[in-house]
């Protein structure tokens, strides 16, 4: 499992739990820097071996409401990639708990890219996603599963200048480490991550975006 850039080519690496992947500590979580809302993921899921194996990419409440994963295609027919075999199934649902895609796994599947999705960071907020794969034909190792976590972050052009300056700083000051901020609101918009405070991580998030133009 890898994530890209909404280019599809740029890796975006996780901060924590990496590397590397298969030698990690089983369940360990991968924590990705703060990403804007709005922003375009890829995820791509590849198998070291051929055959069945299924997985699935979800997200539960409150963390769906934060993000979009979505399939290509119809029937997700364009997600799917040569290695994945002929008649390897990907499909997209929800029910009261979860939110996501799931794929079903084929014998004529060979090691490499299996399928190739997009995520949107819809919401501030922290998101996990879920990943989790299993082999179908052996139902008595456990399925494996690991939280992909980020971190959507408003943008913060908090007067709606079109412009990140001094006085977006200047609101954010007002709001001073505030501990009672809520959503959708967020103190005036000033609790860029969402977490309910207005402390050193919102004022870095307004600093990497500093003197940036908006639309
Ligand atoms: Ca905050």
């Amino acid at each position: 499992m890898r994530v890209y850039l909404e280019d599809g080519l740029t890796p975006l690496e996780p901060v924590e739990g990496y590397p590397p992947p298969d030698c990690n500590e089983p369940g360990a979580p991968f924590v990705y820097a703060p990403v804007s809302v709005g922003a375009k993921l890829t995820f791509v899921v590849s198998s070291s071996r051929a055959g069945a194996w299924n997985s699935d990419l979800l997200m539960r409440a409150p963390y769906r409401s934060r993000g979009r994963i979505t399939c290509r295609g119809d029937g997700c027919v364009d997600s799917l990639l040569p290695a994945a075999g002929t008649r390897t199934m990907l499909y997209s649902w929800a029910d009261s708990t979860f939110s996501g895609l799931s794929q079903s796994g084929h014998r004529t599947a060979m090691p490499g890219d299996w399928y190739v999705v997009d995520f949107e960071a819809t919401a501030p907020g922290r998101c996990v996603v879920e990943f989790d794969h299993w082999d179908p034909a052996n139902s008595n190792v456990p399925w494996t599963v690991r939280e992909l976590h980020f971190t959507h972050v408003r943008l913060p052009d908090l007067d709606g200048s079109g412009c990140v300056d001094f006085k977006d700083l200047a609101l954010m000051a007002q709001q001073w480490m505030r501990t009672d901020c809520v959503e959708p609101d967020g103190c005036g918009g000033v609790d860029l991550d969402a977490d309910g405070a207005v402390g050193f991580e919102d004022v870095r998030g307004l600093a990497e975006r500093w003197l940036e133009q908006s639309d």
